[in-house]
């Protein structure tokens, strides 16, 4: 890096800007005067921006990866056959038997750590990362000019904590193209030997905006929380396939290991909001509190990830209990949060570890929010929903319409009753008549005796779905 802070050094492989090993290192400062502008170009994975090496380190104020202007992304443009930019860049690796802090919630501690392949990787135990912007640009915006992998990633350690439970614990994590966090084993598969991250707790971040840009390998997760697999198949530490990208699927009871024991997400059911109430249902089938007791949080997102589940955009409340089902969560929010989609995680207590906390599941598959007057949240109101034929039950399946998100009951222009019933996909979204007086190019040719229909269906990818409009 160059004195002034705006410009790479000349690029060198396998380099390390800054490392440390001691205890209580203080790399940075609350003072932008204290700040680093860290950055590196590497390609191995024991590489950094700031490698921890050993003992404890305190990181704070930093920009890793982006110049001092806080925008301009320091790493390479060019993007190899698996999305990575090349060569690959790390933002920070806290590696080998260390444990740090990167960020906190007080002011001046947050890091910068933006424009890089991999911009925190976990390989150690007890690490706190919080408060920090991660992907973004100082001011938290998401930027297509900055080329960002993946957000954290831990590999290998356990009790490490990303977040918080805190006023300004949370991470914003924004703008990457794999998981905003991932939890991932690694095979190594040259000496035959697997490393697994455990307890792992991710509480209260904001992760959006992941998997915006179309990639190969990388990308192919698209979720906020992602637990899955790397090999390294050539020994150098590095992962070079990755498996058990995307949702994991619940298994009974929990019973299954891995990532953070791969623990069960919840499962939601409804959520509606009265007022600045918000009642959620659900069901919680998770394992590994040692006092089976799980910390669920909330989070309402206005953009779905193509699976539906998550991403987490904003941390809305919390409940603690143990499982079970048909919990009912009662939050106070702020504003309408209506139409949104809600997701959730679960915590487990964990009183052996220094947060508290043990592991994070990845977020609960998306359910709409609805309001006082429409209870499914398919757009049209229970009151026209019951008003329909068949005494409300239009489609003839012994179920109420306004109780179905997937079956919708609605006048149209015509003021002609009409049913839109789809399957294959978890909700109907909006759904609403198109007046064809309205339309500025016409096909006189037909006739729309039941009028034209617009809809939106909430729908993952791999989804197939039938409508069935009458
Ligand atoms: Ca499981
Ligand atoms: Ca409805
Ligand atoms: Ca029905
Ligand atoms: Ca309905």
């Amino acid at each position: 890096m160059r004195a002034d802070g705006t410009t790479a050094g000349a690029i060198d492989t396998n380099s390390v800007s800054v490392a440390t090993v001691g205890n209580d290192v203080v790399v940075g400062g609350v003072n932008p005067a204290d700040r680093n502008i860290i950055f590196s170009h590497s390609s191995i994975t024991q590489s950094a921006g700031i490698a921890v090496l050993g003992g404890t380190s305190l990181i704070y104020g930093n920009y890793v990866g982006i110049a001092k202007d806080g925008i301009t992304d320091l790493s390479p443009t060019s993007v190899d056959a698996n999305g990575l930019t090349a060569p690959f860049s790390m933002g920070i690796n806290l590696l080998n038997v260390s444990s740090s802090t990167v960020g906190g919630a007080a002011a001046g501690m947050r890091n910068l750590i933006s424009g890089n392949t991999a911009n925190v990787v976990i390989s150690s135990a007890n690490n706190v990362v919080q408060g920090n912007y991660i992907g973004t640009d100082y001011t938290g915006n998401v930027r297509h000019t900055i080329t960002n992998g993946m957000g954290v990633t831990a590999v290998a350690g356990s009790n490490s904590l990303i977040g918080g439970t805190g006023e300004g614990e949370g991470n914003l994590i924004a703008g990457v193209r794999g998981s905003g966090v991932e939890v991932a084993d690694m095979y190594i598969q040259p000496i035959d030997h697997r490393v697994i991250p455990v307890k792992i707790a991710i509480l209260g971040n904001s992760i959006h905006s992941v998997g915006v840009f179309n990639l190969l390998g990388v990308g192919k997760s698209n979720l906020g929380i992602d637990i899955s697999n790397f090999t390294d198949t050539d020994g150098n530490f590095a992962p070079d396939q990755f498996d058990g990208r995307g949702p994991t699927v619940n298994d009974a009871t929990d019973v299954d290991a891995g990532p953070n024991g791969t623990i069960n997400f919840p499962v939601l059911k409804t959520a509606q909001q009265i007022g600045n109430q918000l009642t959620v249902t659900y069901d919680l089938d998770s394992a590994g509190s040692p006092s089976n007791s799980y910390r669920v949080e909330f989070y309402a997102n206005n953009n779905r990830t193509i699976f539906g589940y998550g991403p987490g955009e904003t941390y809305i409340g919390s409940a603690t209990v143990s499982p079970g089902t048909d919990k009912t969560a009662t939050l106070t929010v702020n504003g309408n949060l209506s139409g949104k989609a809600l997701s959730a995680t679960a915590t487990a207590v964990d009183n052996t570890t220094g947060s508290g906390f043990g592991a994070t599941s990845e977020f609960a598959h998306n359910i709409s929010i609805a309001s006082e007057s429409d209870f499914d949240a398919d757009g049209i109101p229970d009151s026209e929903e019951d008003a329909g034929p068949n005494s409300g039950d239009a489609n003839d399946d012994g179920i109420l319409d306004r109780l179905q998100p997937t079956v919708t009951t609605f006048v149209n222009s015509a003021n002609i009753y009409i049913t839109l019933a789809t399957e294959g996909c978890s909700e109907n979204g909006t759904v609403s008549s198109i007046d064809l007086a309205s339309l500025d190019r016409k096909d006189n040719g037909y006739h729309y005796p039941y009028g034209l229909t617009d809809f939106t269906l909430y729908c993952s990818r791999g989804d197939t779905v039938d409508v069935e409009v009458n």
